[in-house]
C-alpha cells in the first residue's frame, strides 16, 4: 500500500503546477454527477490514471470524473477511489481546493476501506492521510525549496469546537436541521463555509473541533456528496482523529453502496457536535 500512498506525494507536486498554469475553463462535457468538468478536472484525472493504473498492487481505479472503474491488468489486492480535483470551480476564484483519495482492499465498500486521505492545494501544498489499522492522522507540508514534505503534528479532534460548515442549499433545508444549524450559531459557533469539501473539513481537523454538515435536502434528497470518493474517505480520517461520521443516524463507514457515484448524506465532527446531529435525526 505505501507505494500507493507515495504515488499522492508525487501526483501532489504536479496537480499543484497544474492548478498553477492550467486554464481554468470549462469544457463541453459534464461527470456522471452533473457537474461542468473544467480543462483541469480531465488534465488531473488523466494524470491520476495514468500513475496509478501502473502500481502493481493497484487491481482497479475508479474516478469521480469517468462512468466506470478503470482495471490495470494487475491481479492485485487495492482498489483506488479519488476526486482528482474537489471543488474545481472554485479555481476561478483562487480559493483552495483539494484532492481524495480511498484506498479500499479487495472491493470497493466502506468496510474495505483501509486507508485515506487528501491533498489540500492552498497557500501551501499539504497531504493528510489516516490509516484503518493506526493511531494517528499524519499531516504533511510540502517545501518547494528544499523539495521535501514535512511532517507537521498529527491531527486530532478534541470533544467540541466552534466551527460550523454547514453545506447545501438552505432554501431546501428541512426544519429540524434549519433549527440544529441555528441551535450551533445561538451557542456561538461561527460560520466557516468556502463549498470546498478538503479545506471545509480540513479547517476543522486543523481547528481542533466542529461540524461539517450536507444533509438531505429537498433538491439533493440523497445528499450531494459521494460515497466512495468523498464521504467514505473522509469519514476515516474524522474517527482516526477522535471524531465522528454519520448519514444523521447510521455510522457512514456501515452504509453499504449500490453504485460507485451513489451520494449521501454527511455529517463529520466533533463527538458533541455528532450527538446533537444524532439527537436531531434520530428522533
Ligand atoms: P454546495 C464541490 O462542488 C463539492 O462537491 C464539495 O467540495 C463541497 O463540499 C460541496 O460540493 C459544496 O456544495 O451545494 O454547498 O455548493
Amino acid at each position: 500500500m505505501q507505494r500507493i500512498l507515495d504515488c499522492f506525494f508525487d501526483l501532489a507536486v504536479k496537480i499543484q503546477n497544474l492548478i498553477v498554469i492550467g486554464e481554468t475553463s470549462y469544457t463541453q462535457q459534464t461527470n456522471h454527477s452533473g457537474d461542468i468538468q473544467l480543462a483541469l478536472d480531465v488534465k488531473s484525472d488523466k494524470i491520476f490514471e495514468e500513475h496509478l493504473l501502473q502500481i502493481p498492487c493497484v487491481y482497479a481505479i475508479s474516478s469521480e470524473e469517468k462512468e466506470e472503474i478503470q482495471y490495470s491488468g494487475f491481479e492485485a489486492q487495492y482498489l483506488v477511489a479519488y476526486d482528482p480535483i474537489d471543488g474545481s470551480s472554485l479555481l476561478g476564484s483562487d480559493l483552495s481546493v483539494g484532492s481524495i483519495f480511498g484506498i479500499y482492499s479487495k472491493e470497493f465498500m466502506a468496510k474495505n476501506l483501509v486507508a485515506s486521505g487528501y491533498i489540500l492545494y492552498g497557500p501551501r501544498l499539504e497531504i493528510v492521510i489516516a490509516k484503518k489499522e493506526e493511531e494517528g492522522v499524519k499531516h504533511y507540508r510540502y517545501n518547494p525549496f528544499s523539495q521535501k514534505w514535512d511532517q507537521q503534528q498529527d491531527l486530532r479532534l478534541k470533544n467540541v469546537g466552534k466551527i460550523n460548515a454547514s453545506g447545501g442549499t438552505q432554501k431546501y433545508w428541512s426544519a429540524k436541521h434549519k433549527a440544529m444549524i441555528e441551535g450551533f450559531f445561538a451557542n456561538g459557533y461561527r460560520l466557516r463555509y468556502s463549498g470546498g469539501m478538503v479545506p471545509d473539513l480540513h479547517q476543522i481537523l486543523i481547528k481542533e473541533g466542529g461540524i461539517f454538515s450536507y444533509p438531505a435536502t429537498e433538491d439533493s434528497p440523497n445528499g450531494k456528496l459521494r460515497k466512495l470518493f468523498e464521504v467514505f474517505p473522509f469519514a476515516l480520517v474524522f474517527e482516526c482523529a477522535g471524531g465522528e461520521a454519520i448519514d444523521g443516524k447510521n455510522r457512514l463507514l456501515d452504509l453499504g453502496i449500490d453504485e460507485i457515484h451513489q451520494s449521501c448524506p454527511c455529517f463529520f465532527g466533533s463527538k458533541e457536535e455528532i450527538a446533537i446531529v444524532k439527537k436531531t435525526y434520530g428522533e
